[in-house]
């Protein structure tokens, strides 16, 4: 795309010169610094020397002259911006969506309905607690912000990873927010929902009980950004070239399905790698890989919401994919990093108001409130009314109006009529009127009043639906994280609050959690400390094609709910360590590298030492690196390197961890001694050399031309069935 001249007139009708998946690239590259040879200041002059500063004499006072080193000091004071209030800690890179599908029966926005086109797209991924330097792996809702940079402007949005949220209207979000984040008194504890304030809110605040279950589930702690979906949460209009509306919900479907991390790793990382997830999408892009989500619609009309028995205004609910199944509709696909993290990532500002011709909002409260609430955001983090040119944030589609001037405006507007009407300027810009943005004419015969509508008042149907829809090892997962985050909380009484609260989602997972917590069990049924009990019709199937229903129709379980159940296990982005020392059987670590890299996995070497082993280079050590890094540990043979590897506590620990956290282990010929010499060795002898589905291969030395079989083997990751 030719660079654009932003003083010259361009009319709303004139389509841009090309728009492809690369047109927001071209246009930031004209805003990239060019990298000269000779050091300037920021009005250009030549600097002489930038280790020295003008002193009054060699040992003399420094000289208020020094303009060098005030401007450079002076923009040092001023580097850093106030971080979001949440979803702070975070990271994004660049991409495009395709469109396969025209939902022009529904929507004129373009976007939806040019099949083929691709829309330069950004998205951020963020944790909504931490601050900005905090930890990625944290147990929390990610935020899903997504940027189109549509033809018709910028359409943002900007969803989370949980299609649900903890409260139905917006006037509640400071008290949220107050709750989780650090307490107030002491700043304690870091990105961690695990503490008093946090659930005496919840345990007050009974319409967050289906967002609890989703926290507290495997959702909470994905593996990386490309395993988890992403969901825009509200019910959103799309209205078409008739003016009918239909009520629309928006879903991002990873192509390598959901798959996440168990809490002893998500805890682990937070501090071996506290970059984890942001190094993972750095690194794969970085590689040339992509990450890819198929964007999909759940399309309804007001007809149908009415008869079902939960509000589609109501951000506390889903639509159940077997209620209205999700179209897929086109491709997102992430694939190139940013150049700049403050200048794209950081400074990438994001409004749920940023929508196009032919979609509208819906009354979901919680969607109203935060139609104010982004570009106030904006005002006080990027500081003036001109965020909107940061090159990040400025649309391809041409922008021409009357405003103007305020901090930083960077657009130079020529003439002198910056009002409407105008004659001077023969009224131009003018209005589109009918061709431009037009609000959804909704009949409205309301009284005034704070109320909530009688139907946003179950609180418990839809988190009783996500609990019946997990399996076994779900469940017991969301018993563990519960009984783990109350046992942080001091006071007894939040505690107890929290335990009536869980009794009218299941009786049992309250009496396990009370169980844990030193409480008698809440209720009949007996608690199995640890362990996950349920009666015959919760734990029924979800291995049919279907979702089972009740008899009066209502869904007893949605078989999307669950991560373990119908989700693609593949090999692609996975991180194996290869454990190596002097003496390893170079050929057999090539042909794993290889047989890794053919399955769109990754083998990292890990070494005895840094660097050159045999003309391998190691880029990891084992002391440098651990093994809740990976997705698997591979030790192929050599009898000297296996001895070097035998002889490291570290490498021992290598395989127990993998072990740990059901993640596949290979060996190789003597590579199997480090796995019988290492502290599960008897659990090995004792399975008889036999596989254990999801754990090992069983310490069988596999001969080298099987290593394709690395690739196949890979299909065990996704196995959540680990601590
Ligand atoms: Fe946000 N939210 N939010 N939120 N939100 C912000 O805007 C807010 C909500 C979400 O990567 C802030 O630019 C209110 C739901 C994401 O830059 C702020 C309410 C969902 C991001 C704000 C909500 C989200 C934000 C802080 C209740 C999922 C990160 C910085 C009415 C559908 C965007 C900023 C990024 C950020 C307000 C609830 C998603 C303060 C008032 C529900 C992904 O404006």
């Amino acid at each position: 795309m030719a660079k654009r001249k932003r003083s010259t007139p361009i009319s709303l009708e004139e389509t841009l010169p090309t728009f492809d998946q690369h047109s927001k690239a071209e246009d930031l590259s004209t805003d990239t610094a060019p990298t000269g040879k000779t050091l300037t200041d920021n009005m250009g002059h030549a600097v002489s020397d930038d280790q020295n500063s003008l002193r009054a004499g060699s040992r003399g006072p420094t000289l208020l002259e020094d303009f060098f080193f005030r401007e450079k000091m002076t923009h040092f004071d001023h580097e850093r911006i106030p971080e979001r209030i949440v979803h702070a800690r975070g990271t994004g890179a660049h991409g495009y969506f395709r469109l396969d599908k025209s939902l022009e029966a529904y929507t004129t926005a373009k976007v939806l309905t040019e099949v083929g086109v691709e829309t330069p797209m950004f998205i951020r991924f963020s944790t909504v607690a931490g601050f900005r330097g905090s930890l990625d792996t944290a147990r929390d809702v990610r935020g899903f912000a997504a940027k189109f940079y549509t033809k018709e402007g910028n359409w943002d949005l900007v969803g989370n990873n949980i299609p649900v949220f903890f409260i139905q209207d917006a006037i509640k979000f400071p008290d949220l927010v107050h709750a989780v984040k650090p307490e107030p008194h002491n700043e304690i504890p870091q990105a961690a929902s695990a503490h008093d304030t946090f659930y005496d809110f919840i345990a007050e605040t009974p319409e967050s009980m289906h967002m609890m279950m989703w926290v507290h589930s495997d959702r909470a702690i994905p593996r990386s950004y490309g395993m988890m979906e992403g969901f825009g949460v509200h019910t959103f209009r799309l209205i078409n070239s008739r003016g009918e509306s239909h009520f629309v919900k928006y879903h991002f479907k990873p192509a390598l399905g959901v798959h996440s991390l168990v809490w002893d790793e998500a805890q682990k990382i937070g501090g071996k790698d506290p970059d984890f997830h942001r190094r993972d999408l750095w690194e794969t892009l970085n590689e040339g890989g992509t990450l890819e989500w198929d964007f999909g619609v759940q399309i309804f009309t007001e007809a149908q919401a009415d008869k079902w028995d939960f509000d589609v205004l109501d951000p506390t609910k889903i639509v159940p994919e077997d209620l209205v199944p999700v179209q897929k509709i086109g491709r997102v696909v992430l694939n190139r990093n940013v150049d700049n993290f403050f200048a794209e990532t950081e400074q990438v500002a994001f409004m749920p108001t940023n929508i196009v011709p032919g979609m509208d909002f819906s009354n979901d409260p919680l969607l109203q409130g935060r139609t104010f609430s982004y570009l106030d955001t904006q005002l006080s983090r990027l500081g003036s009314p001109n965020w909107v040119e940061i090159p990040i944030n400025r649309p391809l589609a041409p922008v021409h109006n009357n405003q103007r001037d305020g901090h930083m405006r960077q657009t130079i507007n020529p003439g002198r009529t910056a009002y409407f009407p105008n004659r001077l300027a023969g009224n131009l810009p003018d209005q589109a009127g009918a061709r431009g943005f037009v609000s959804y004419p909704e009949q409205m015969r309301e009284t005034k009043r704070r109320a909530r509508a009688d139907s946003f008042s179950d609180h418990y149907g839809q988190a009783r639906l996500f609990w019946n829809s997990m399996t076994p090892v779900e469940k017991e997962h969301i018993t563990k994280s519960l009984a783990f985050e109350l046992s942080m909380c001091e006071v007894r009484d939040v505690r107890l609050r929290m335990l009536e609260r869980l009794e009218h989602i299941n009786e049992l997972l309250a009496s396990q959690v009370a169980v844990a917590l030193g409480e008698k069990p809440r209720a009949a049924k007996t608690a199995q400390p640890g362990g996950q009990q349920d009666s015959a019709e919760e734990t029924a199937l979800l291995a049919g094609a279907t979702s089972p229903t009740t008899a009066s129709g209502k869904l007893q379980q949605a078989r999307a709910l669950s991560q373990e159940v119908g989700q693609p296990k593949l090999p692609k982005n996975r991180k194996v360590a290869v454990l190596i020392a002097p003496g390893v059987n170079v050929a057999q670590v090539n042909a794993a590298l290889d047989a890794l890299k053919k399955a769109g996995a990754k083998g990292e070497l890990v070494g005895t030492r840094l660097g050159d082993i045999d003309g391998l280079n190691a880029p990891k050590t084992l002391s440098n690196t651990d093994p809740v890094l990976y997705d698997g540990v591979l030790v192929p043979g050599g009898a000297k390197s296996v001895q070097a590897l035998v002889a490291r506590p570290e490498a021992h620990n290598f395989v127990v961890e993998t072990y740990r956290h059901a993640k596949p282990i290979f060996a190789f010929a003597e590579g199997a001694e480090l796995l019988t010499a290492s502290p599960i060795g008897k659990a090995l002898r004792n399975m008889g050399g036999k596989p254990d589905a999801g754990k090992t291969d069983g310490g069988k030395a596999a001969p080298v031309q099987n290593l394709s079989e690395v690739g196949n083997a890979a299909s065990l990751w996704g196995n959540p069935a680990a601590l």
